[in-house]
C-alpha cells in the first residue's frame, strides 16, 4: 500500500514535470481512473477521451486504455505526443477487422455507406465514411437510413444487429465481437434477475441479443453510468466490463451493483468480465512511460488525414 501511494505521488510529479495530462477509460484499473481525475485529466468513454485530449492544451497525452484510443487521439491531435502504458493493449474488435480484408469487403459493396465503430485501427477508419461510438451510432444510422442510404457496418455484429433492429436500416454486418461482452449469457442473466426481482438491468450493446433483450437500459458506458445514477432503483445488474463499477459506485453511492453472469463465472472465477487488454494498464508502466517518454503512438500522417474525416463527421453530427 505504501509502495502504491509512492508510485501515485511519483506519477503526479511526473505529469507536472512533463506537462502531460492523463486520460483514462472507465474499464481501466480504479487507481488510474482516480489519478486521471485528481490531476485534471479525464475518465470517460472513447469518444470523450479523444475530444478531451484534442481540446486540452497539454502537448503530451497519456492514454490509459487500448490502442485504438491512442490512435484516435493521435488522429485528432497529430501535433501532440501520445503515450500509452502498454502498446500491446489491443481489442478483439480491432484484431478481428484487418484493414486489407475490410477494404476488399468495402470494394465488393460500393453502393453502401461505410460506418465503423471506434474500436478499429486507423487504417480501417481511413476507409470509412463515418466513425461512430456506441453512444451515438444509433442516431447516426437512423439519420443515414432516413436519407435512404444502405449501410456497411463493422466490426461488432452485436452492436450492428441491435442498431439494425432499432432503426430498421439495411445493414450489412462484419462479423466481429468483443471478447468480454460476447461472454454474457442470457439464460444465467434471466436466473439472476429472478433472484433479484427488484434489480434493474444495464447492458452494453456489444452483448449478445438475448442479453440485450433482458435489459432495462441499453447504452454506452456513459449512458449506463447516468442510468445507475438517475434511475429510481437501488440494485443494478451490470453487463459490461466490470472496470465500470468503480465509477458507478462513486456516482451512485449507496446503490448496489451486481456483475452480470459470464460463461467463465464459477466458484473460482467470480468476475470474469474484464478486458485483458484494459488490464495491461498499471501504475508502474504508466510511471515508466512518463519517465522515459516511451511507448509513443504513431499514425501514418496520410492515413491519419483520411481517418479524421470519418471522425469529424461524427463530431460535427454530435455538436
Ligand atoms: O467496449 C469498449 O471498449 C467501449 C465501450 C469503448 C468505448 O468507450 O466506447
Ligand atoms: Fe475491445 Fe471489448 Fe476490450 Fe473494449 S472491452 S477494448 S471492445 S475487447
Amino acid at each position: 500500500a505504501a509502495e502504491k501511494a509512492a508510485l501515485k505521488e511519483r506519477i503526479k510529479r511526473l505529469l507536472k514535470e512533463r506537462e502531460a495530462v492523463l486520460v483514462a477509460h472507465y474499464y481501466v484499473d480504479g487507481d488510474l481512473q482516480d489519478l486521471a481525475e485528481e490531476t485534471g485529466g479525464c475518465v470517460s468513454d472513447s469518444l470523450e477521451m479523444a475530444r478531451f485530449g484534442r481540446d486540452h492544451p497539454a502537448k503530451t497525452l497519456v492514454v490509459a486504455g487500448v490502442r485504438f484510443m491512442g490512435e484516435t487521439a493521435k488522429i485528432l491531435s497529430p501535433e501532440k505526443r501520445i503515450l500509452m502504458p502498454d502498446l500491446d493493449a489491443t481489442c478483439s474488435l480491432d484484431l478481428g477487422c484487418p484493414a486489407d480484408e475490410f477494404s476488399a469487403f468495402c470494394d465488393a459493396h460500393p453502393d453502401r455507406t461505410v460506418v465503423v465503430y471506434a474500436n478499429t485501427s486507423a487504417a480501417v477508419k481511413a476507409r470509412a465514411d463515418w466513425m461512430v461510438t456506441s453512444s451515438i451510432g444509433l442516431d447516426i444510422v437512423a439519420h443515414l437510413h432516413a436519407q435512404g442510404k444502405k449501410i456497411l457496418w463493422a466490426p461488432d455484429k452485436h452492436l450492428g444487429s441491435y442498431i439494425q433492429k432499432q432503426t430498421g436500416a439495411d445493414m450489412l454486418l462484419w462479423q466481429g465481437s468483443c471478447l468480454v461482452h460476447d461472454e454474457f449469457k442470457g439464460i444465467e442473466l434471466d436466473l439472476l434477475k429472478a433472484e433479484h426481482p427488484e434489480a434493474r438491468v444495464l447492458v452494453h450493446p456489444e452483448s449478445p441479443a438475448n442479453v440485450v433483450a433482458l435489459a432495462d437500459v441499453v447504452g454506452s458506458t456513459t449512458q449506463l453510468i447516468n442510468a445507475a445514477q438517475t434511475m429510481d432503483a437501488t440494485t443494478f445488474i451490470v453487463a459490461t466490463d466490470n472496470g465500470i463499477l468503480h465509477k458507478m459506485r462513486a456516482a451512485a453511492p449507496g446503490k448496489h451493483f451486481i456483475e452480470a453472469p459470464t460463461a467463465g463465472n464459477s466458484a473460482t472465477c467470480k468476475s470474469c468480465a474484464h478486458c485483458p487488454w484494459m488490464a495491461m494498464n498499471g501504475l508502474q508502466n504508466l510511471a515508466d512511460v512518463l519517465e522515459n517518454f516511451s511507448n509513443e503512438i504513431h499514425v501514418d500522417p496520410q492515413v491519419g488525414k483520411e481517418a479524421v474525416r470519418a471522425i469529424d463527421r461524427m463530431l460535427d453530427f454530435a455538436a
